[in-house]
């Protein structure tokens, strides 16, 4: 309360600008401070404050109270293994009866289509007479008769390449072709430069031959050779009209 009346004054006395007045008069020093007032009355009730937080849950009330609702279903749950193959079944009614498989124009141009595909995939689509299968390798002719360039060109366009027998199995085989079309074939082999020395058109040196007696006698003069219906070999010249035998 000191400070407060001290203060007051101080401030009335910065209001009035300054200590004297007009008459010349100065003011003395300030009296002594008056005993303090009694206490004011107690204030009013303040406002409600906020809600409080929830309490803590209650103790388990007495055994006896109704049960609660049934909860939800849960989740669906994992596939089980799978069962045993069940047993055959009845076998359904007949069909009604179909064409004879040569009367059947689909089956007959399946067939025809799978053959073309099959003869075109082993390179004999121009070629259409026997076909013969030893090892790994398939012999065939169209059965025409030209000389030894016609044949080579011949089989490189179906594929191919002139037969020429590198063991005597596939020898027996390019022979029971040359039996059948009574007609002597010309053989993928040709004279090198030195007379009577014959190599596959590749280059590489013969490592199989069935000569007839006496042959090769053409020394240079006869650079290919043919095969007899027996099956054995000579050489001759390239000009003559023999059995186009390819291998593929
Ligand atoms: C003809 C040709 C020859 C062959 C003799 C065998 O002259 O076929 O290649 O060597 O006959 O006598
Ligand atoms: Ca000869």
């Amino acid at each position: 309360m000191l400070l407060y009346t001290l203060a007051l004054t101080l401030i009335l006395m910065a209001a009035s600008g300054t200590v004297c007045d007009v008459k010349d008069v100065c003011i003395g020093s300030p009296g002594i401070p008056g005993t303090p007032g009694s206490h004011g009355l107690p204030g009013r009730d303040g406002r409600d404050g906020i809600k409080g937080d929830p309490g803590p849950p209650g103790p388990m009330g007495p055994p006896g109270g109704m049960p609660g609702l049934p909860g939800r279903d849960g989740l669906t749950g994992a596939p089980g293994v799978t069962g045993e193959r069940g047993d055959k079944g009845e076998p359904g009614e007949r069909g009604p009866p179909g064409f004879p498989a040569y009367q059947d124009e689909e089956l007959q141009t399946t067939l025809q289509d799978l053959k073309h595909q099959i003869l075109q995939s082993m390179g004999v689509l121009t070629l259409q007479g026997s076909m013969l299968t030893v090892g790994e390798k398939v012999f065939s002719t169209n059965g025409q008769s030209v000389n030894f360039d016609a044949i080579r060109e011949l089989c490189a366009r179906a594929g191919g390449h002139i037969a020429v027998p590198r063991s005597p199995e596939e020898n027996e085989a390019i022979a029971s072709i040359v039996k059948k079309y009574n007609t002597y074939a010309y053989l993928g082999l040709a004279e090198g430069s030195n007379p009577g020395e014959f190599h596959y058109l590749d280059g590489a040196p013969v490592n199989y031959t069935k000569w007839y007696p006496g042959e090769p006698k053409g020394w240079g003069r006869e650079k290919c050779v043919e095969m007899y219906t027996d099956g054995q070999w000579n050489d001759r010249n390239c000009l003559q009209y023999r059995l186009a035998i390819c291998e593929f």
